[in-house]
C-alpha cells in the first residue's frame, strides 16, 4: 500500500520511543516515504508551550497533537507521535481522531527501572528528589496500553529490532 497513517508510540520518559520512531522514520525515507515526527522537542516549545504536566494539561497537549497528526496523515504523511501519552482515555480519543486503520499504537515497554537508571537528562532524579511534581512513574500515573497493535518489550528488543516489528507492522496494515 501507499496511504497516510498515525504511528502512536506511547510510553515512559526514558523508554526509548524517540529512538524507535528516529530508526522507523530513517527506514521510511529509504523506501521514499514521507513522514513527520510530533515530539515534545518540536510541539512543546511552540504549539503547545503553554502546556504543563498537570493531568488537564497533558490531556490537552495530546489533545492538539492528535488533530495535528489527522491534518498531515491527510496529507498523505505517515506520522510519527513521541509523547507519553499517559492516559488511556486520551490515547482512545487520539485514535478516534482518525480512521480506524490510520492508527498504530506502539507500546514502548520499559520498566521504570530501566528508565529511571538511563535518567539521560537526570530528570527522575530530579522527581525523587521532589523537585519535579507529577513525573510520570514517580508521582503521576502511567496506564499500560491493553491492546496495542504493537507491543515491544524493550529489554528482549534492540532498538533496531523494535524498529523492524514497526515496519513488519505497517506493511501487515497496508501502509506500506
Ligand atoms: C514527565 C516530563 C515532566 C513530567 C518534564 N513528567 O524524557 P523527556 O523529558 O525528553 O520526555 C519527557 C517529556 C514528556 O513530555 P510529553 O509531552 O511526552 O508528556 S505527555 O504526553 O504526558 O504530555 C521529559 C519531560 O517532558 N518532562 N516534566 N512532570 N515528563
Amino acid at each position: 500500500g501507499h496511504r497516510g497513517c498515525v504511528v502512536w508510540f506511547t510510553g515512559l520518559s526514558g523508554a526509548g520511543k524517540s529512538t524507535i520512531a528516529d530508526l522507523v522514520e530513517q527506514r521510511l525515507h529509504r523506501e521514499g516515504r514521507h513522514t513527520f515526527v510530533l515530539d515534545g522537542d518540536n510541539v512543546r516549545h511552540g504549539l503547545n508551550k503553554d502546556l504543563g504536566f498537570t493531568d488537564a494539561d497533558r490531556v490537552e497537549n495530546v489533545r492538539r497533537v492528535a488533530e495535528v497528526a489527522a491534518l498531515l496523515v491527510d496529507a498523505g504523511l505517515i506520522v510519527l507521535v513521541s509523547f507519553i501519552s499517559p492516559f488511556r482515555a486520551e490515547r482512545a480519543l487520539a485514535r478516534g481522531v482518525v480512521a480506524a486503520n490510520e492508527f498504530c499504537e506502539v507500546f514502548v515497554d520499559t520498566p521504570l527501572a530501566v528508565a529511571e537508571e538511563r535518567d539521560p537528562k537526570g530528570l527522575y532524579a530530579k522527581a525523587r528528589r521532589g523537585e519535579l511534581p507529577n513525573f510520570t512513574g514517580i508521582d503521576s500515573p502511567y496506564e499500560r496500553p491493553e491492546t496495542p497493535e504493537i507491543h515491544l518489550d524493550t529489554t528482549e528488543l534492540t532498538p533496531e529490532e523494535a524498529a523492524e516489528a514497526v515496519l513488519a507492522k505497517l506493511a501487515e496494515l497496508g501502509v506500506t
